[in-house]
């Protein structure tokens, strides 16, 4: 026989486990948000941003090249917002010369968050796990043509395009 007394706390555990069951769900279903440091990147005002998407659940840029003249300070963004594969980690690397991208692409693998201590390394954006978008702001480098390469294990050889660094108009 239930006793009246009974109910409430039925209902009371019957709520506590709705609610963990809702947090499980959203804690699934959300990659994590962005730190305050990358937040504060993506507030940066910058001359140009330029966005390189991954495509989805793929080892690829969905850009070959990204162009912007020498000096300006933009914001570089790796955008995995279309991927749902865990395996589908990436970033962007720009490397200073086409010989450097091979011996930065095979130390990135076991560096720490895949950054090798390398002075060709120009710049580079976090890691971006699936569902994230990540960022770094700097300068353009002089003019030229720079390659970049996604340094997550296995991947560059895959993941490369061409930053294009122009002539400013004066
Ligand atoms: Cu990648």
């Amino acid at each position: 026989m239930l006793r009246v007394k009974d109910i409430p706390v039925r209902v009371g555990r019957l709520g506590l486990v709705a609610g963990l069951l809702v947090a499980l769900a959203a804690g699934c279903a959300e990659p994590p948000g962005p730190s305050p440091e990358q937040q504060a990147i993506f507030a940066q005002e910058v001359d140009q941003e330029l966005v390189v998407p991954a495509v989805k659940n793929a080892m690829s840029f969905a850009v070959g090249e990204i162009v912007a003249p020498a000096g300006a300070t933009v914001r570089l963004v790796m955008d995995n917002t279309e991927t749902t594969s865990p395996a589908m980690v990436h970033n962007v690397v720009v490397v200073e010369t086409e010989r450097a991208v091979e011996r930065v692409g095979q130390a990135a693998a076991t560096a720490p968050d895949n950054i090798p201590d390398d002075d060709a390394i120009l710049a580079y954006t976090p890691l971006a796990r699936p569902g994230q978008r990540t960022a770094v702001v700097f300068t353009m480098p002089p003019p030229g043509r720079y390659p970049f390469i996604c340094t997550y294990p296995g991947h560059f050889r895959f993941m490369q395009g061409t930053l294009v660094s122009t002539i400013p108009d004066v």
